[in-house]
């Protein structure tokens, strides 16, 4: 019998409503909840492809110790004894938790609790350090509270959607699909983009405005000043609900729209356009995300965009307000059980006596955290220095997303006691620890999460537990347990801490905190089982229609008043000499960072299976760097060698790289071995976008590229990049020595038997070899190598991994590195969720679709996650524009 059930999407802060179906035969499907209101069915292409990541291969299904299998008592009691005997020893802070926003509530609860109440050190900090915690400060430093007043209907009702340093269509997709349907229907909605890139999302604004770097505080306080002089100032609700007006507008006054242009660099149209636009629109939505938070202005960036929200009275009404988007499926409910270094549990002050009084009464511990703990980067600092003498690393890893990330893996590596809870055997975080606990992933975990706009939901397990993965609040009990607390931490169900965590939002709350889930203290497990999505506050007896916060004031300062923030812009601009470019970093649409889940699958990493460097075509020219070569990146801290992609999307002086390569799938490109741990000094986040680079030719001899049936086993090259394809895996290479003997370098990366022998071509004029092995009618392996970037069409050869080759003239042209006349390339992917590529659209035109819509009937191509829209039209006017000249 079929099972289905109702679950959540464990990648971004969307939180899209998933239907996973279990066959008989154990088969998954996945599809989008038609009931979920964050998504009402829609998935995009990571979400869609879910089906292809939950295989057990690579999964870490036993605990370890020192490398070898361990039992879990043998695990937990060694685990427990090293943080009892550091605690006892050096005391409460010098032991230390980074855990992840992809934690579910219920762990996260738990860790927390174990280890600000009951070790008494607030030493726990989390991945969300790196994510939100500039728009955490903002809000509090604002609000009084760490609170998103809006939902996602005021991004479709708004008249005036702003998206700042968010690519919204890559990285919260349906999102931008509800955005994107919302303007189809009234047109007269405006978009506008302010990235310093062109990205895909800023192929549907109005209006890009691509800003230098960092200059978003000069920005916006060029328009709190602008909306001064305008008289577009909402007095009434500035008197009535706010305070620090006067101060802010000191501060901004003195930014004037000269300088604003100056430090932006725009075009003076562009820029009273959008200051006439915000002006004139009465709702307005500004969206915010990594752009605004991964800088050392961070925080003044926040505040800068919520006063001009403020001075406005756009909040909380419908269609109106600032939105910080989420990054990480449970990045909200992190916040909500304090998981940060600085906070308590349930939106309670760390600073505050009452609220530390208030907790520890709650949670009958013996003691709490007096003081804030240490953030992400000086808690690797700490661990560096040695004060750190255990520390437990949770769903993340921090070997490839810690700025400095190179200096963390030393730090790691020399801490005395590490211990690691991750779904996979083999990280560049897991090959550090001392103990490894296997943790249960998505589809057998079960909890709830809150996405961006505040919805509670439901993550439910289909799939049984493999081999010994346990949950992770289990894993943490467990080591509560024998430490002496097992009275404290005796749950046995996540719907018993769900429970807890809901009545502490309660505990002597009345209206004072924002987060209040108290209508669910005491659920029972049936009901937990059953909870639909519902958006926060419920507090307990008092229904609440209104799901927004703020519109009619009811801030969380004492006096209930929000605060402006006096901004001021400062420096930007990091470049030297030595280091003339500015290196940005982010995400690609079908990667979820690390890449320890969606690497995977052989569909999203058909999209862009390589890491590159969007260079400028000028600034290319000048190093000396051709399209499609390779380029280095480097910075004090370290460097990387990637890709060149060369594209007028970016701006001159600066390089985009993605943040999600590293050594499992490249030979040198976690990008943030290059960033330094430079932070905003409020909220300690890592300025991960603007770093001071240095860029040149990465010169090779040979370039070559392969595919192959087994696994590429650490290939001995200067440069590779390792991707999943469909039969098997794709393999980018590129060789700085001579080599004697290719076959047997083959042989020995490819793992081809004793025996099978080469079909080979090598021109000796032009340097071009190629090599096939062949079992029978499978290819076990094809070898292309060049020494110009190899011109072979991937997905063609890739297509050979699952073709018959019985017939001995497609092992020729296999050899001559040519698509058969049977089958056209179909270049590289660009929907990723019907396998669509670029030569398939490019002949769709030419056939008469000159549409989108005519490309999504003829091809299905952008019609179900709609993230692939924005390329699908860049190429339809890219061939019209090319057939009118
Ligand atoms: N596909 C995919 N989606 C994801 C994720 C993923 O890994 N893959 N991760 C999720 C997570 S955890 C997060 S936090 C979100 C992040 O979502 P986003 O913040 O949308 O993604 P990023 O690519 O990190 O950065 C956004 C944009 O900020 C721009 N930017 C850089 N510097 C500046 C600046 O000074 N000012 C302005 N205004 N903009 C600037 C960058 O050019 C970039 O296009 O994505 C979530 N969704
Ligand atoms: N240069 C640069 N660096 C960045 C960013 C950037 O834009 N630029 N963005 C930053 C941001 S916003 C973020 S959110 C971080 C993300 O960075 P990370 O959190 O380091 O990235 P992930 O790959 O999501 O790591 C999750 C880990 O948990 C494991 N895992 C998955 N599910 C579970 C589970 O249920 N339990 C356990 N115990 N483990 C599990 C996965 O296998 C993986 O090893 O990166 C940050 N780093
Ligand atoms: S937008 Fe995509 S990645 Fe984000 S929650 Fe929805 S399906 Fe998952
Ligand atoms: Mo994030």
């Amino acid at each position: 019998m079929k099972k289905a059930v109702k679950t959540t999407c464990p990648y971004c802060g969307v939180g899209c409503g998933v239907i996973a179906t279990v066959a008989e035969d154990g088969g998954v499907s996945v599809r989008g909840d038609p009931d979920h209101p964050s998504n009402y069915g829609r998935l995009c292409s990571k979400g869609s492809a879910l089906a292809e990541t939950i295989d057990l291969d690579g999964r870490l299904l036993h605990p370890e110790i020192g490398g070898r299998q361990a039992s879990w008592d043998e695990a937990l009691d060694l685990v427990a004894g090293k943080f009892a005997a550091a605690i006892a020893e050096h005391g409460p802070d010098s032991v230390a938790f980074y855990v992840s926003g992809q934690l579910l509530t219920e762990d996260y609860y738990v860790a927390n609790k174990l280890m600000k109440g009951f070790f008494g050190s607030a030493n726990i900090d989390t991945n969300s350090r790196l994510c939100m915690s500039s728009s955490v400060a903002g809000h509090r430093r604002a609000f009084g509270a760490d609170t998103v007043p809006g939902t996602y209907e005021d991004l479709e009702l708004a008249d005036l959607v702003i998206l700042t340093g968010s690519n919204l269509a890559w990285c919260h997709p349906v999102l931008y699909q509800r955005v994107a349907a919302a303007k189809e229907k009234r047109p007269g909605m405006k978009i506008v983009v302010i990235d310093p890139r062109r990205t895909m999302t800023a192929d549907v604004a109005d209006l890009h405005l691509a800003i230098r770097p960092d200059t978003d505080v000069a920005l916006f306080a060029g328009l709190f000043s602008h909306l001064v002089s305008n008289n577009a100032v909402d007095q009434n609700y500035v008197a009535a609900h706010t305070s620090g007006f006067a101060d802010a507008f000191a501060a901004a006054g003195t930014v004037s729209f000269g300088e604003v242009l100056e430090r932006t660099g725009l075009a003076a149209m562009q820029l009273r356009e959008f200051y006439r636009l915000f002006t004139t629109t009465e709702k307005v939505v500004t969206c915010y995300s990594q752009g605004v938070n991964q800088s050392s202005s961070g925080t003044d960036k926040v505040n800068a965009i919520l006063n001009c929200h403020l001075a406005t009275g756009r909040i909380g009404r419908p269609g109106t307000g600032p939105f910080s988007l989420t990054g990480q499926p449970n990045a909200m409910g992190g916040r909500e059980v304090g998981g940060l270094a600085n906070m308590l549990a349930a939106h309670m002050a760390l600073e505050d006596a009452g609220d530390r009084d208030r907790v520890r009464r709650f949670w009958g511990s013996p003691v709490i955290a007096e003081k804030p703990g240490l953030k992400a980067v000086d808690l690797f600092r700490a661990v560096a220095d040695g004060s750190i003498k255990a520390l437990w690393i949770m769903a993340t890893n921090p070997v490839v997303s810690m700025p400095d990330a190179d200096a963390v893996e030393a730090a790691i590596r020399a801490c005395p006691f590490v211990v690691v809870s991750d779904v996979l055997k083999e990280t560049d975080t897991t090959r550090n620890a001392h103990v490894l606990m296997p943790s249960l992933g998505w589809g057998e975990k079960s909890g709830t999460v809150t996405n961006s706009e505040r919805r509670i939901s439901r993550q439910r397990a289909f799939l049984d537990a493999p081999g010994e993965a346990r949950a992770d609040w289990w894993q943490l009990a467990e080591v509560a347990r024998r430490m002496g607390f097992a009275e404290d931490f005796a749950y046995a169900a996540p719907s018993e801490i769900f429970s807890e965590h809901a009545a502490l939002s309660a505990f002597e709350n009345a209206g004072s905190r924002d987060f209040d889930i108290g209508a669910h203290a005491g659920l029972a497990e049936d009901a937990y089982d059953g909870l639909a999505p519902f958006q926060w506050p419920q507090p307990a007896g008092r229904a609440r229609a209104e799901t927004r916060f703020f519109a009619d004031g009811g801030f969380y300062h004492a006096d209930g008043k929000a605060r402006f923030v006096a901004v001021e812009p400062t420096e930007t601009n990091r470049t030297d000499a030595d280091h003339p470019f500015t290196l940005n970093t982010g995400r690609i649409r079908d990667q979820w960072h690390t890449m320890t889940r969606t690497g995977k699958s052989a569909r999203l990493s058909s999209h862009i299976a390589e890491p590159f460097a969007e260079l400028h075509p000028r600034d290319a020219m000048e190093i000396g760097v051709g399209n499609a070569g390779l380029v280095e990146i480097e910075s004090p801290q370290g460097r990387a060698v990637v890709r060149a992609l060369i594209t007028g999307r970016q701006a001159r002086g600066s390089i985009f790289a993605p943040m999600h390569w590293n050594d499992r799938f490249a030979a040198k490109a976690r990008i943030d071995a290059v960033v330094p741990a430079v932070t905003d000094r409020f909220s300690g986040q890592p300025a991960s976008k603007n770093v001071a680079v240095a860029a040149r030719p990465f010169k090779v001899r040979h370039y070559g590229f392969a595919v192959s049936q087994a696994k590429p086993a650490g290939p001995d090259a200067a440069y590779w990049a390792l991707a999943r394809a469909e039969g098997g895996w794709r393999l980018e290479l590129a060789f700085t020595a001579p080599q004697e003997d290719w076959a047997g370098w083959c042989r020995r990366a490819f793992a081809i038997p004793d025996g099978v022998e080469p079909l080979g071509y090598a021109d000796a004029q032009t340097g071009d070899i190629r090599l096939a092995f062949f079992d029978g009618p499978r290819l076990l392996a094809a070898f292309f190598l060049a020494r110009e970037p190899v011109a072979v069409a991937r997905n063609w050869a890739i297509a050979q991994l699952t073709t018959d080759h019985a017939n001995l003239r497609k092992r020729f042209a296999l050899v001559a590195g040519r698509p058969g006349a049977d089958k056209a390339d179909p270049g590289a992917t660009v929907c990723a969720c019907f396998s669509v590529g670029v030569n398939q659209i490019v002949a769709a035109v030419r056939g008469g679709c000159h549409s989108v819509e005519a490309i999504g009937k003829t091809l299905d191509a952008g019609t179900n996650c709609g993230s692939c829209r924005a390329e699908i039209r860049g190429i339809v006017d890219g061939c019209l524009a090319a057939a009118a000249e």
